[in-house]
């Protein structure tokens, strides 16, 4: 549920553009780009929206869901709003897309991207800031950048080649190669496939399980994890060991570990 506030209280979405809407599920919270009319094309309006929502989560919120009304989860860019920018603007433009996507993957919780359609060029540069992805079948992936003369902009220079490797974000842009769902998931960009229409319904399901986690396990594996993994082995040997003790040091784990060794714990099962 949107709300008309300039300035939301805790409990509150902030005030979000048309292209936005949020609705509250308990712990989760999903955000939809609500602008099919476009194919969910980005405006500026949308990104500062998607900094703003993400900036000022609700209290109590543990995960949020992403996703895209209509036919298609987003067609990238507002190729509108391109043509009177000058260098120096464009620079700008494409920093504001990284202070908006940051938020996403910096953020306070882990955020599930539910994938269908076009996730083309800033879509898929959105998609890939999100900590987990799910492509429904009709979902398919291409950088058209390079056809429209133009580069990625919304980190997905950084982004794509950790995900999917510099040598297919580099034959996407230079052919406009176009990769379909099974192909996402064989190479890793997603981690989930599923049928047409259950995209969303496996999202607020994996959100769920998010949410019964210890907030100090997301924050590591948000914040802590990625950092580990890009940077030296001996800092991230020294950071996942002061990362360790500082979780299992929590009231919380202890009493999750309790709860295990008293056999009211939950067990790992198989899916
Ligand atoms: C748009 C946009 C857009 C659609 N900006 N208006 N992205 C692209 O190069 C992808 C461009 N879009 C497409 O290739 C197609 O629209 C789709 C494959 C996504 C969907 O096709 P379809 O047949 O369902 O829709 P459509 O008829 O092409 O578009 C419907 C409307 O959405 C139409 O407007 P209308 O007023 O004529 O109805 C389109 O103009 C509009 N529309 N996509 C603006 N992208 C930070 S840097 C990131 C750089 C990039 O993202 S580059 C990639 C840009």
């Amino acid at each position: 549920m949107t709300r008309s506030m300039a300035a939301p209280s805790k409990n509150e979405f902030p005030d979000l553009p048309p292209s936005l809407s949020a609705e509250r599920r308990g712990e989760i919270a999903l955000l939809r780009l609500s602008r099919p009319e476009k194919r969910n094309a980005l405006d500026d309006a949308t990104i500062l929206g998607i900094e703003a929502f993400f900036t000022t989560l609700p209290d109590g919120i543990k995960a949020v869901v992403l996703h895209g009304a209509g036919e298609h989860f987003s067609a990238g860019l507002d190729l509108g709003e391109l043509t009177e920018r000058d260098v120096t603007e464009g620079v700008q433009h494409s920093r504001m897309w990284h202070r908006a996507f940051d938020r996403i993957q910096f953020g306070k919780v882990p955020v599930v991207a539910v994938l269908h359609g076009a996730v083309v060029g800033g879509g898929l540069e959105l998609a890939a800031a999100a900590h987990i992805r799910i492509a429904e079948r009709s979902a398919y992936y291409a950088l058209p950048e390079g056809s429209r003369g133009i580069f990625l902009g919304g980190g997905g220079s950084v982004r794509l080649p950790r995900l999917i490797g510099a040598a297919r974000v580099m034959d996407m842009m230079l052919t406009g190669r176009t990769h379909n769902a099974e192909d996402g998931q064989v190479f890793g960009l997603t981690q989930y496939l599923v049928e047409p229409g259950q995209g969303l319904a496996k999202g607020i399901e994996l959100a769920g399980r998010i949410a019964t986690n210890a907030p100090l396990t997301n924050f590591a594996l948000m914040h802590v994890l990625p950092r580990v993994a890009e940077g030296d082995p001996q800092s991230g040997y020294l950071a996942e060991a002061l990362m360790a003790a500082i979780a299992q040091g929590s009231d919380e784990a202890k009493a999750r570990l309790k709860e295990f060794l008293e056999k009211r714990g939950s067990k790992v099962l198989r899916e």
